[in-house]
């Protein structure tokens, strides 16, 4: 996940609010461990009794009730820590307080099987908290007025990984979680396929040729391809990439397709292009099961960039996990000539374990179902085209033209370059129209695209995102880096004497 901090670093905007959300482990062990005699009730409604009953062991015991340091039912515990809530942190997190991890955000607890772990919630914020750890069956809380502290002794059985967290609705989405490691960290992190598709890897201009028949050949193969450090998922993509291949034809070219599935592919898949005249685009002739091929020919009538897209059931499970891309047909005479193209697009990803675990990550129905993604990327990784393989690179005086699509499935990007202003962009991607000049953010609404064009003045980093920027701090972010000399005229430092 170092690459997702990098970038949100760079901007520094909420950085705290980013390390909770997205850098801590979550690790799924049920049953592994059990409560101390603690009867933490997760069912009871906490705002009926004091809290003190839910969190101390021996609920008639009133000496350990009011004991709340180390020693509850006459146990002192191996280890202790005291966690407050937001403060002067702000923000939904907890804040380590004393020894190790004093001042840490969602620090990271750690314990040895067998000890007996004592963690002290105290409020700093006046907003309802408490601390949860499903796998101990650990309740504490609520504390819901400045200063309420309680205390939970439990016992960790087993090594493993496992994640503290708010229970109070919406606040461990937005950041109140951390780890709690009990013996030698797993060694979680995994490698799987790059499935970034390079943003400059796409066919030059067809340079006004006249129409013709091209051939466009697509594998739909399943990969357990690197969404992030560490973490890995199992993407569908169209020829090993997300997006899949940028397709260049013309306006009035016949169009011979043949869909391939991966014979090592667990479902069937197809194919959707939004340039076709004719039903499903594409997909009733093209519902491919693994092993097997498929093919369709049509005529491109309509110049424009248009989303093409697995179309089988579920379709958005299949556009979720990457399948995908851009097929730009191009007007009779092209384009006009700029000095560098783009291919990029947005997708989100949905998983089972929230944004940051590592290791295999699984994905989640449900959370399809409610748009509720974990993650947002370019081209297909969190931070993808922030690593300098990926990054977009030009030169001060050149004009860019960036190809932006939205696979989705669900969010509308606000898509927008900080630092830039698009001297053109052509809503929809109505190429065929006069574009609008002078645009600082474009609306792509998912299964659309835009083209955006703009001469680079000035030398250094300029960052593509979509400017409903909570998405940056899920992954979604990029960079255009220009060299050049600098263009004092335009823009610097201080003002003149
Ligand atoms: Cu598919």
């Amino acid at each position: 996940m170092s690459n997702l901090r990098f970038a949100v670093g760079a901007l520094v905007a909420a950085a705290l609010v980013f390390t909770g959300c997205v850098t801590r482990p979550t690790a799924v062990n049920p049953d592994l461990g059990r409560p101390l005699e603690t009867e933490p009730e997760p069912d009871a409604e906490p705002a009926a009794e004091p809290a003190a009953a839910e969190a101390t062991p021996e609920e008639e015991d009133p000496a350990a009730a009011e004991d709340r340091t180390m020693k509850v039912a006459g146990q002192e515990a191996d280890v202790s820590y005291t966690l407050v809530t937001g403060g002067d942190y702000g923000g939904l997190v907890f804040v380590g307080e004393g020894g190790d991890i004093d001042g840490e955000v969602n620090p990271t607890l750690t314990a040895n099987p067998g000890d007996t772990v004592s963690i002290t919630l105290r409020n700093a914020d006046g907003i309802e908290h408490d601390l949860t750890i499903d796998e101990f069956d650990v309740f504490v809380g609520p504390v819901d007025s400045f200063d309420e502290e309680l205390t939970v002794i439990f016992t960790v059985d087993e090594a493993g990984e496992y994640v503290y967290y708010c229970s109070v609705p919406g606040h461990r989405a937005a950041g109140m979680f951390g780890a709690l490691i009990v013996g030698e960290p797993e060694e979680q992190a995994a490698v799987g396929e790059p499935i970034v598709h390079h943003p400059a890897d796409l066919p030059a201009p067809l340079e006004g040729r006249e129409p013709e028949t091209v051939t466009v050949d697509l594998v739909a193969q399943e990969i357990e391809g690197q969404l992030a450090d560490g973490t890995t998922m199992t993407y569908f993509t169209f020829n090993g990439s997300v997006p899949g291949p940028f397709i260049r034809v013309r306006d009035g070219d016949t169009v011979e397709l043949t869909l391939t599935n991966d014979t090592e592919s667990k479902f069937a898949h197809s194919i959707d292009l939004h340039a076709v005249n004719g039903p499903g685009g594409g997909a009733v002739y093209t519902q491919t099961n693994p092993g097997e091929e498929t093919s369709f020919t049509f005529t491109a009538l309509n110049p424009g960039l248009y989303v093409y897209h697995c179309a089988t059931p579920s379709v958005a499970h299949h556009i979720a996990n990457g399948m995908y891309g851009l097929i730009l047909v191009e007007p009779e005479g092209g384009l006009p000539p700029v000095d560098r193209e783009f291919y990029v697009m947005q997708g989100e990803i949905y998983t089972e374990q929230p944004a940051g675990t590592t290791g295999h990550v699984d994905f989640s129905p449900e959370k399809l179902l409610d748009e509720r993604p974990e993650y947002f990327v370019f081209n297909g990784a969190v931070a993808a085209l922030t690593q300098e393989d990926n990054v977009l690179e030009a030169e001060v005086g050149e004009t860019v033209r960036l190809f932006v699509g939205v696979g989705g499935p669900n969010y509308t990007s606000s898509f927008h370059v900080i630092g830039e202003i698009f001297d053109r962009a052509y809503p929809f991607a109505a190429l065929t129209s006069e574009p609008l000049t002078d645009v600082q953010t474009v609306s792509v609404p998912p299964g659309g695209a835009t083209m955006v064009e703009f001469e680079l003045e000035v030398p250094g980093r300029y960052i593509l995102v979509d400017h409903a920027l909570s998405r940056l701090e899920r992954g979604l972010v990029g960079f255009l880096m220009v060299e050049g000399d600098d263009n004092p005229d335009v823009f610097h430092e201080g003002i003149d004497e």
